[in-house]
This record gives C-alpha cells, sequence and structure tokens, in this order.
C-alpha cells in the first residue's frame, strides 16, 4: 500500500519569489503572467496617504456588504465565484459606482496599472480589456476585509478552480490554460499577521477532486497542505503582491492593532495569445 499513499501525497512545485521595494514594472508583471514568477511582492508601491484615502472610503462605502457564499468577509464590488457568467456581470454593473466610490477625487492605483500595463501589450499586439458579456463588463477591482475567526482570516484556497467552473458561456474558463494571475493592492494592514501564505503546490484537476474542492479550490484543509513548504509575504499597507493564483494560497489570522486588513483585488491571465482579460 506504500505506493498507493504516495500517490495521494500532494505533488511538490517550486515557487518562485521575488520580493523589493519601490515601483512595479510592467515587465514583472509579464512575467507573472507568463509564469516565471510566481509571487512577486513589491513593498511601498503606492504612497501611504493614498492607501489611506482609499481605507476611508471603503469604511463609508454605502456598497458595503457581508459575502453569502461561504467565505467570511465584507466587501465592495462583485466576485465571480460561484456564480454564472449572467448573475456575475449583473452584479458588476450594479456594483460600479461604489467601486468607483473608493477612489473619489484620487488617482486609482489599479488602473493606473492596468493603463501602463495595456500601452506594453499593445506594443506587442496584445490586447487588454475587462472580461464581458451581453450582460456586463468586469469593475477594475473589487476590495475585500476578510474575517474568518480560525488560523486563517481567509482559508487556503486556488483561484483556478472557480475559473474553469465559470460557466461555458463565460470568456474566463479558456484563461485558465494559462496562469491565473492574482493582483493585490493592499491599503490597510494590521501590524501583525494577515500574511500571504503561499505553499509550493500547484493542484491538479485529481488533487482538487481528491479533497473535494473541484468547483470551488476552496478550502484545502490543515492536513492536506501540512507536508508542503510554504512562503509568507509580509505584508504593509501601501504594497503591491501578485501572484499565480493556480499555486494554494491563503491569508493568515491577523493581530496586534486592530487597523483593519483591506484588499483591492482583481485576476487577470491570457485568454488567447492576443488577448489578456481581467475580472473580479
Ligand atoms: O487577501 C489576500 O492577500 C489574498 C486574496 C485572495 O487570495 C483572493 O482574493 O482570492
Ligand atoms: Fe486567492
Amino acid at each position: 500500500m506504500v505506493t498507493a499513499q504516495a500517490s495521494q501525497a500532494p505533488a511538490i512545485s517550486p515557487v518562485a519569489i521575488k520580493e523589493r521595494t519601490g515601483s512595479i514594472s510592467t515587465g514583472e508583471i509579464l512575467s507573472v503572467l507568463k509564469g516565471e514568477i510566481t509571487g512577486l511582492h513589491i513593498k511601498q508601491a503606492f504612497s501611504p496617504e493614498l492607501a489611506e484615502e482609499i481605507t476611508t472610503n471603503f469604511d463609508r462605502n454605502p456598497g458595503l456588504k457581508e459575502r453569502k457564499d461561504g467565505v467570511p468577509g465584507q466587501y465592495v464590488g462583485a466576485s465571480h465565484y460561484r456564480r454564472n457568467a449572467a448573475t456575475y456581470f449583473a452584479e458588476a454593473e450594479s456594483a460600479r459606482p461604489f467601486v468607483e466610490a473608493l477612489f473619489t477625487n484620487l488617482v486609482d492605483p489599479v488602473r493606473a496599472l492596468f493603463d501602463a500595463l495595456k500601452r506594453e501589450l499593445n506594443k506587442e499586439a496584445i490586447e487588454l480589456r475587462p472580461a464581458r458579456s451581453e450582460h456586463g463588463q468586469a469593475n477594475i477591482c473589487r476590495a475585500i476585509c476578510w474575517s474568518g475567526a480560525g488560523m486563517y482570516s481567509l482559508e487556503p484556497h486556488d483561484d483556478v478552480a472557480q475559473v474553469l467552473c465559470a460557466g461555458k458561456d463565460s470568456e474566463l474558463p479558456a484563461v485558465a490554460n494559462n496562469t491565473v494571475v492574482a493582483l493585490n493592492f493592499y491599503p490597510s494592514m494590521p501590524d501583525e499577521g494577515g500574511n500571504l501564505r503561499i505553499w509550493s503546490h500547484k493542484p491538479s484537476d485529481s488533487e482538487r477532486r481528491s479533497q473535494g474542492v473541484e468547483t470551488t479550490g476552496y478550502p484545502y484543509s490543515t492536513a492536506y497542505l501540512e507536508p508542503l513548504p510554504y512562503h509568507d509575504f509580509q505584508l504593509k499597507a501601501g504594497d503591491i503582491a501578485l501572484i499565480d493564483g493556480g499555486f494554494v494560497h491563503g491569508v493568515t489570522r491577523q493581530s496586534g492593532n486592530g487597523k483593519p486588513r483591506l484588499l483591492l483585488n482583481c485576476f487577470l491571465g491570457f485568454a488567447r495569445r492576443d488577448l489578456v482579460l481581467w475580472w473580479t
């Protein structure tokens, strides 16, 4: 039975991590999109003043809601997770004014990144645009505070299962043939905890099935992940992190001064050689 047991152990995939301080470059974003870098952490990538103003706009946002899809958190915007294309894009359309209100009178740092990436990709005849359908199109990002009460404020998961299951009428499943990149901006962080943890494991379809998470990618158990090495990104307000969302990742419990952990997030990836889509 040794062989049967060995085949159940999660496969280890090496992670390539890059961490530095400064402005993010479009070349680095492309390296994550191409799968050359697994995790990119840019410290002090946007200003503390901008970070604080976005956090205030989140706290006061009339579109702030509690998540009701089994993942504990408060959010502004729309999530395609466990939704079909019609529902997701309709929600994205109705949430748009609230997402825009996060950036009232500010230079939106997420849009600035996409504008720069778009110029770079256009030079290679690659289009960059939001995912869309007859029901609407994706917003630039969503804003979320995770509120899981256990060891993780966001349980370990992968971002690919939800893309594979986005529905036949959706543009998204094509992206799962390539790297699904999660793009994360952190406007507010507690002094301790709230690390983004990435495990050296990119589950296959059969590994997902063995864990019963083939349609959601969420959550992977502590027992399943126990034998695997991991890397913790220790984030501060003003940081940006990009990861290959196919790798299992989660957010450690936060402690410290009670400052909220606020995330601006979206996903992006190649749907075709000449098309990069983003969605939330
Ligand atoms: O909050 C984070 O750092 C990660 C968020 C995440 O994994 C997700 O939104 O899928
Ligand atoms: Fe994720």
